[in-house]
């Protein structure tokens, strides 16, 4: 692919990229962001350096991408209900986003894409990683394939839901993350999906499973826990992972239709804090 406006680097072989020559707190032209997006759709994650955005401005850039995602059970910013902070401090021990998944699976329409930008980081530790769903799908043999085809996965999200009710002091969500709101009354946290996800725009196919999935439609438990197990252990092979490394100023928007992310815990007693927005989504299919 050849760029006029911005430069693309790819940061492994499975899938991420950083673009340079961009200054998100500038007004972004249409050809541009038309790279950038591009970009996006062929890496299906990219990566800024150096940004220094305000709310306002980060708040701007995302709806370049589609409708805000307001969450239905974890409360924004007092003044940026979009904004999410996703804040871990010295003391916390739970890290928001620590188990290999896809945002709001349990979802009807899961969201399309995140945006997180790095207000503050630990000296070391707290990459992300990112597996590419696509490569895991093309990875099967054909016999797989067809197996996999008709199969659909039921996804919950009651955890959160169920945490964001009440609120004790030993509740291990608190003060880890944005805090927990009261969902609006019949939300619906469960949602069946299909295991190979026809992505809407690039048409190519990939594996959709998360932490979210519970069970394959129709199988019997033991089967649906074995076969869950295999395609999550399948999923993340390292050749199928990249790993991001974060600055303070670094931003990252990812594709939850073709990924899944894992936010890497392993910084105890130390700091960091992300401005999260989330693009809204449609039905998978
Ligand atoms: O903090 C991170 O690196 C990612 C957390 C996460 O899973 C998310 O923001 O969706
Ligand atoms: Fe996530």
């Amino acid at each position: 692919m050849v760029y006029k406006h911005i430069e693309v680097k790819p940061i492994a072989g499975a899938c991420g990229a950083e673009v340079f020559g961009v200054d998100l707190a500038k007004p972004i032209k249409r050809a541009v962001f038309g790279e950038i997006y591009k970009a996006w759709l062929k890496h299906q994650v990219v990566f800024f350096r150096d940004q220094k955005i305000t709310p306002e401005q980060q708040i701007k850039f995302a709806k370049k991408w589609g409708g805000i995602h307001i969450h239905p059970f974890v409360k924004g910013m007092a003044k940026y209900p979009e904004i999410l902070e996703v804040k871990k401090t010295e003391k916390d021990t739970y890290t928001f986003g620590n188990r290999w998944h896809t945002d709001q699976m349990f979802s009807p329409t899961p969201a399309k894409a995140t945006m997180l930008y790095a207000k503050e980081t630990p000296s070391f530790g707290g990459d992300t990683q990112f597996a590419n769903m696509y490569l895991a799908y093309e990875a099967l043999s054909p016999g797989m394939k067809k197996m996999f085809k008709s199969i659909k996965t039921f996804n919950v999200g009651d955890g959160n839901k169920r945490r964001s009710t009440y609120s004790s002091r030993n509740d291990r969500y608190k003060g880890a993350s944005a805090q927990p709101k009261k969902p609006p009354k019949g939300l619906k946290t469960n949602s069946e999906h299909p295991l190979v996800r026809t992505h809407p725009e690039t048409k190519k196919k990939g594996l959709y499973i998360g932490v979210h999935t519970q069970n394959l439609v129709g199988f019997e438990r033991e089967e649906s826990e074995f076969l869950i197990n295999m395609i999550r252990e399948h999923c993340t092979k390292p050749e199928f992972i990249t790993r991001f490394g974060w600055k303070k100023g670094s931003m990252a928007i990812w594709d939850n239709r073709c990924l899944q992310h894992y936010a890497i815990s392993d910084y105890p007693g130390q700091r960091r804090r992300m401005h999260r927005i989330t693009i809204k989504g449609d039905k998978p299919f």
